[in-house]
């Protein structure tokens, strides 16, 4: 309530807006050089928006170098853990297996596209996966198919679900895209901005719990190796799949957790430079874990811990509006219904 007062007096005084005008766009202390060297220019979409070094995603297994226009976004929920975030340009026709790559190495499972291929006679996204039914190959046996294609009720949205295939792997991904947000705006209606957020945030929490499930079958398999061989082999296993150096005294406890740290992939989100729409989402589902997680909500120190972690996003101050109009609603609909769950007590 305090969170909600302090927002919605902000925004009626102007304050809020204010503040936003005044915070630096990209953090002056992070450098930004991987994005302006030669071979890796032709790889931005825009000139003028380049990821930070510090922060990028740095790939390992593509041919044509490890750059591509994306930065790591973690945003901490007090309590309730780290919500992963990749935020990226809208991929290119040269970029596109890049794209896929990342997403194979970094095990995501779920794209948020907020952008459409084309926007008023101009190509804003490279159309990255095929029609439904068919398969795009990538080169040396990598490859997606596009199962299904399906639009919601109010044509506002489309859900696809596609698989990635490796010689020896194979993924299954979601995929949500908004329709109706050209680049620089807002969405026409922030119910439906809402219900979009929602249903990002319930697909990550069903994979994130499948994840979590598949990890604990894992250590109860490994537990189960370890008791055959007497002692330890689960936690080392379980260390050495996440990289770490095992320690002969970890907890148990320990080894689970590493298992679901690494079975927290990020949601890899886009629009079509990867700043003002991606910043959008970012920001509004940051806002509705603090809620959930009962703590408060300050919109602007959000912008600057994504701001420290890739430039510009949230990229005008109409877009920062909306999102802070929609978290006050946000925050109403949630007291509206725990006032409701109170009178059905009576
Ligand atoms: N030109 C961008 C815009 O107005 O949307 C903002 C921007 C500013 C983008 C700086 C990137 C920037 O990084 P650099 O100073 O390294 O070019
Ligand atoms: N130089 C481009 C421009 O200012 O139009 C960069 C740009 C493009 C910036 C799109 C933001 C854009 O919006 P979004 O990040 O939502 O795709």
């Amino acid at each position: 309530t305090q969170s909600l007062l302090l927002l919605s007096d902000g925004l009626a005084s102007g304050a809020l807006l204010a503040q936003y005008e005044l915070m630096y766009r990209k953090n002056p202390d992070l450098a930004i050089t991987e994005a302006r060297k030669a071979a890796n220019a032709p790889k931005n979409r825009y000139r003028d928006i380049s990821p930070y070094d510090c922060t990028r995603v740095s790939l390992v297994n593509s041919l044509t170098g490890d750059y591509i226009n994306a930065n790591y976004v973690n945003m901490e929920i007090p309590g309730g853990g780290v919500n992963r975030y990749i935020a990226t340009q809208g991929p290119l026709a040269s970029t596109t297996t890049d794209f896929w790559r990342m997403v194979q190495q970094e095990s995501s499972h779920l794209l948020v596209m907020l952008t459409t291929v084309m926007e008023a006679g101009r190509q804003k996204c490279h159309q990255y996966w095929p029609v439904t039914g068919d398969e795009l190959q990538l080169g040396d046996g990598f490859s997606v198919r596009c199962l299904s294609e399906k639009p919601d009720e109010t044509g506002s949205f489309v859900f696809r679900e596609f698989v990635l295939r490796d010689k020896h792997e194979q993924r299954h991904i979601h995929h949500m895209q908004y329709l109706a947000w050209p680049d620089h705006c807002v969405p026409s209606d922030p119910n439906l901005f809402l219900e979009f957020t929602e249903r990002v945030r319930a697909a990550r929490n069903r994979t994130l719990l499948q994840e979590i499930e598949e990890s604990l079958k894992q250590v109860r398999l490994l537990d189960a190796d370890a008791d055959d061989n007497g002692g330890l082999m689960s936690e080392r296993k379980c260390a050495a799949s996440n990289g770490a150096t095992p320690e002969d005294e970890t907890p148990v406890s320990t080894s689970v957790h590493q298992c679901i740290s690494a079975a927290n992939p990020p949601v890899i989100v886009h629009c079509s430079a990867g700043i003002g729409r991606t910043g959008v989402l970012i920001l509004m589902d940051t806002a509705l874990a603090l809620m959930e997680a009962r703590e408060p909500v300050y919109p602007l120190d959000i912008v600057r811990t994504m701001r420290d972690q890739r430039a510009c996003m949230v990229q005008n101050v109409s877009q920062y509006r909306f999102v802070c109009e929609c978290i006050c609603a946000a925050y109403m609909k949630i007291s509206r219904s725990s006032a409701a769950i109170n009178d059905d007590d009576d």
